[in-house]
């Protein structure tokens, strides 16, 4: 890793102070005596941005000039959180704010929280897009992220009285942001529709309509780099304004249709995760954002050239596809260099080839995107003749190697009916890698197993990781301090392998107390967090366990809940003794898509769970599940730190890599967890007498799906998970009403397609394990040092590092 040094202090605290005043007055139009913490907020984070303004324009110089080539991440989702108290820390300006703030007469955390947390990403695709642009800037190495700036972002999540979710919309663009600068004079032109048609032997495309692509820049400091990188949100404007025909004939909606139709483009987050959408505004808005950015990297990086030498392209910067979404690239960069720069098939072919990687988050077959081929005829008519003619040539090619006609058949991108984006991505660029070791392998044995034998060297895995500056040092401060205080310098927040260098602390108990301590403390202010924000009072003498991502049925909140379930029923048979019982605290926070059936209904039923549980005085002190609304990151930063149990219990072979994982490991919780996706990582890291293992591997997962698998049979065979079944099953948590989880209870029960009831057993058995550590607090401690001691391999920067190696090819600016 290469010496960072650290910023100079580009100001004192009292010119901040006058630096914010000027703000207030000039940009706010407010005096300092009228200003609220949100208009504070809105001139301190001015402030700060002004002063990234000339290591951002250094960086844009370097980037285009240097000899070091750009990273571009194409992401439809950036999960960026609260941007103020980042930036303030990778400015180098976190001392001075405070005391600027303070001098107004507000306190720093007021100025903070008044910030309003876009969310511009589903779960955690989106938030490592977040964790990778961090960590590119902070490593130095020039980069881009495109994505689209959505006017709605994910969905609030609230609860009705039913326990049901509800989704409102999140206008996170209701009071001013000062982060993005929107800038008219970079525009692009994106276009759809129409048809193409031959003109002196070329192909030629006239496109239907066109929609106006401008972009959003968002600076992305780098923690002590002196590096600032840009994110690009391209937002869609319309060309047209309303017809003033239409409008004078008082048909004021049809006037304004085309603008809606444009600017609608970028208005909403498709709120699904790992699951099939397929809906035609999505292929428009992964076209609309591909198409400007493709666009804009010409732009910047051949200024004012009309005829530019494209061949030297895949030099200046290389294009990471994450996931999926952003594959259209693939087709739209062909179509460029050949339609509007006059390249050959072949030369186009072999820059794009060089230009594009491919990142696959999932392994579950319905995430994979396949687009109907009239869908993209009529959206993008001359990108399915690119297609075919590419397909043509996938086709051609196998045949030269050998490869058997049927595997062939398989393999096609272009079926007639359909497209299959990770086929064209797989082929269609330099790099695959899946984001956790066993995700990676699985790519390649399973899902792209075809692909793997015909071009092995294609396949690389990039283990995932998080940005210690945003989940460690800001989420954690106290934590934070000890390790700095342990190791004796802060250099581990841009080396986070330094860790390790605490691994011998933990045989120090004195050191292991202070730890503890910590933890205790972090806990205390979650439960001022949770009265806050929730109305909740938490017992924090109790264990934080907690279970927080996406709800999804191979993620298995199933299990956690019906475990909860098994444990109440226990304390109210008097099953356990009362010495027996050890008290816990069960957190959930999950968002489901709004269309997805099965997964609202757990939701529905933890909250209800919740509801009997929490109002039982049988259980009073023992026992206590909340499901918290809206989990965000802000959430994460304050929940993660006070977690002692974290549950990472999805079927094994289902979660890639997972995020959330790291993240609770490196603030010092236990994991109970399955072998998969980065738990198997972790669990090696950190070793197996620090984390609690349990359930089928992937083996036997695949053996019991091959033997016929019957989930009634579990269900009979622990009589522990029957109780929790008929409990659910007998309206006990629907007020006497059996019919409230019906659903839910037959698809446990006839199909359970991730095995809940298969890992039942073993999930309910090791919680005595864990129970009997907690209750030696030395030692549970000692095991949750030693998990942050040995985590600093899951930093970003790692990531970020291995893609420079085996994907990209680039490194950090001189
Ligand atoms: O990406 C997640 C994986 O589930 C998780 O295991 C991994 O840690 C994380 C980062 O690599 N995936 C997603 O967040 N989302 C999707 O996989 C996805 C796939 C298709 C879609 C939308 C989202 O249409």
């Amino acid at each position: 890793m290469t010496e960072i040094t650290a910023p100079k202090s580009p100001v004192t605290a009292d010119q901040f102070a006058d630096e914010i005043r000027e703000q207030l007055k000039y940009t706010q139009n407010v005096t300092p005596e009228q200003a609220t913490a949100a208009d504070v907020y809105v001139a301190a984070s001015k402030a700060v941005r002004n002063h990234l303004a000339d290591a951002w324009f250094k960086t844009q110089a370097d980037t285009v000039n240097g000899n070091t080539k750009a990273v571009g991440y194409f992401s439809a989702e950036f999960l960026m959180g609260k941007q103020l108290e980042n930036a303030l820390l990778n400015a180098g300006l976190t001392d001075q704010f405070d005391s600027a703030v303070e001098a107004l007469g507000f306190q720093p955390k007021d100025i903070i929280d008044a910030e309003y947390e876009p969310g511009l990403g589903n779960g955690g695709l989106g938030r490592l897009a977040a964790c990778f642009i961090d960590s590119l800037a902070s490593l130095g190495v020039p980069a881009f992220g495109y994505g689209i700036q959505y006017k709605y972002g994910i969905f609030k999540q609230t609860f009705d009285e039913n326990g049901k979710q509800v989704e409102t919309p999140d206008y996170w663009l209701n009071n001013e942001e000062p982060w993005g600068h929107i800038d008219y004079n970079r525009d692009q032109k994106v276009s759809f529709g129409g048809e193409v048609v031959e003109e002196n032997g070329k192909k030629v495309w006239k496109p239907a309509w066109s929609v106006r692509a401008v972009p959003v820049d968002y600076l992305v400091p780098g923690y002590k780099s002196q590096r600032v990188n840009t994110l690009r949100l391209w937002t869609a404007k319309s060309y047209d304004e309303f017809d003033l025909l239409a409008f004078n004939r008082s048909e004021y909606m049809d006037a304004v249709k085309p603008q809606v139709k444009a600017e609608n483009i970028s208005k909403i987050l498709y709120p699904e995760d790992s699951t099939k959408v397929g809906k035609e505004l999505r292929l428009e808005q992964q076209y609309f954002f591909v198409s400007a950015s493709l666009h804009d990297a010409i732009r910047v990086f051949y200024p004012g050239q009309d005829k530019p030498d494209l061949t030297t392209f895949p030099n200046k910067i290389t294009f990471q596809l994450n996931d999926t979404h952003p594959v259209i690239g693939i087709p739209e960069l062909m179509r460029i260099l050949i339609d509007e720069y006059d390249y050959d098939w072949d030369t186009a072919w072999d820059i794009t080839v060089k230009t594009f990687n491919y990142t696959c988050h999932t392994l579950l077959p319905e995430a994979l995107e396949v687009w109907p081929a009239s869908l993209i005829g009529e959206l993008l008519p001359r990108h399915l003749e690119i297609i075919e003619k590419i397909n043509e040539q996938f086709e051609d090619e196998l045949k030269g190697k050998g490869v058997a006609d049927e595997t062939i058949e398989r393999m096609r991108i272009y079926t007639g009916d359909s497209v299959r984006m990770a086929y064209l991505a797989t082929y269609g660029g330099s790099h695959v890698n899946g984001v956790a070791a066993l995700h990676s392998q699985l790519l390649k044995d399973m899902t792209l197993k075809d692909f793997s034998d015909v071009y092995p060297s294609k396949f690389t895995n990039v283990t995932n990781g998080v940005t210690p500056r945003r989940f460690v040092k800001l989420a954690n401060p106290g934590l934070s301090d000890l390790i700095t205080e342990g190791l004796g310098t802060d250099k581990w927040l841009s080396d986070l392998e330094l860790l390790e260098g605490l691994a011998p602390l933990a045989k120090d108990d004195e050191f292991v107390k202070k730890f503890a301590a910590v933890k205790a403390a972090n806990k205390h202010a979650f439960v001022g967090f949770a009265k806050d924000h929730y109305g909740l009072d938490i017992d924090e003498n109790t264990m934080f366990n907690t279970m927080v991502k996406r709800l999804h049925e191979y993620k298995r909140q199933s299990l956690k809940i019906l475990a909860v379930i098994s444990k109440y029923a226990a304390i109210k048979n008097g099953t356990v003794s009362a010495d027996d019982i050890l008290p816990r605290t069960v957190f959930f926070g999950a968002k489901a898509a709004p269309g997805y059936y099965l997964a609202k209904m757990t939701i529905q039923l933890i909250n209800n769970v919740s509801k009997v549980v929490n109002n039982d005085p049988d259980v009073k002190g023992k026992l206590a599940v909340h499901m918290l609304p809206n989990y965000n990151i802000e959430m994460a930063q304050n929940l993660i730190p006070a977690t002692e149990l974290d549950e990472q219990i999805s079927q094994a072979g289902k979660e890639a890599s997972g995020t959330g994982n790291m993240k609770f490991a490196l603030n010092g919780a236990l994991t109970v967890g399955t072998l998969d996706g980065a738990n198997v990582e972790i669990r090696e890291r950190v070793g197996a007498e620090n984390f609690f293992l349990f359930g089928m591997t992937v083996d036997e997962v695949e053996k019991l799906y091959a033997d016929g698998y019957d989930p009634a049979k579990y269900y009979e065979a622990d009589p522990r998970l029957k109780q929790a079944i008929d409990l659910v099953a007998n309206g006990t948590f629907s007020n006497g009403d059996r019919n409230a989880y019906a659903p839910l209870v037959a698809d446990w029960l006839t199909k359970d397609w991730f095995m809940t009831l298969a890992d039942f057993s073993a999930y309910a058995d090791i919680q005595a394990e864990i129970e009997k550590l907690y209750r030696d607090p030395l030692e549970w401690n000692r095991k949750a040092l030693l998990n942050v001691a040995n985590s600093g391999f899951f930093s970003s920067d790692r990531s970020i590092e291995d893609y420079l190696e085996r994907i990209w090819h680039t490194g950090p600016l001189a």
